[in-house]
């Protein structure tokens, strides 16, 4: 008897539409900009893309829509940050060269499951 394995090639982890604002870049403060923001999980990098109106799942796929900036997330950190906002359901992504933003959700579960989603890559890669 044969048996067929699929095995799944794949990295794309998870994409949705976060509300998003950038509070640091190289450690500098900045000002907060909040704008909803596609964020898509995909193999060690969080990539962000703007306008989320024409985007869809799809679109973190190369040759679609171009990302606005993206994340590595090796050696980063996150932290739940609702004493640095007036918004609940937020956490803070520190990326190893400095740079920090807030990701927010009016939906708790959600929230929490892209912080477990991404704090989970983080622990794989601090592993490596
Ligand atoms: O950290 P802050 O000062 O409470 O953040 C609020 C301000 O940055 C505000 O901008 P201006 O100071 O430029 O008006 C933003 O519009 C707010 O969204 C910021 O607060 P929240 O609590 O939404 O993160």
């Amino acid at each position: 008897m044969h048996r067929v394995q699929c095995v799944c090639v794949c990295e794309l982890e998870k994409a949705g539409l976060l509300n998003k604002t950038k509070i640091a870049e190289g450690g500098r403060k900045l000002r907060k900009n909040w704008n909803p923001s596609w964020v898509v999980l995909v193999g060690n990098s969080l990539v962000f893309f703007k306008d989320p109106k024409s985007q869809n799942p799809d679109s973190w796929k190369p040759g679609n829509s171009r990302p606005e900036s993206s994340v590595d997330l090796r050696g980063a950190q996150l932290q739940w940050a609702d004493d640095l906002s007036s918004r609940k359901n937020v956490f803070k992504l520190r990326t190893i060269t400095g740079n920090e933003f807030l990701l927010q959700s009016e939906t708790e579960s959600l929230i929490r499951e892209w912080y477990r989603t991404i704090q989970n890559v983080i622990d794989r890669l601090d592993k490596e």
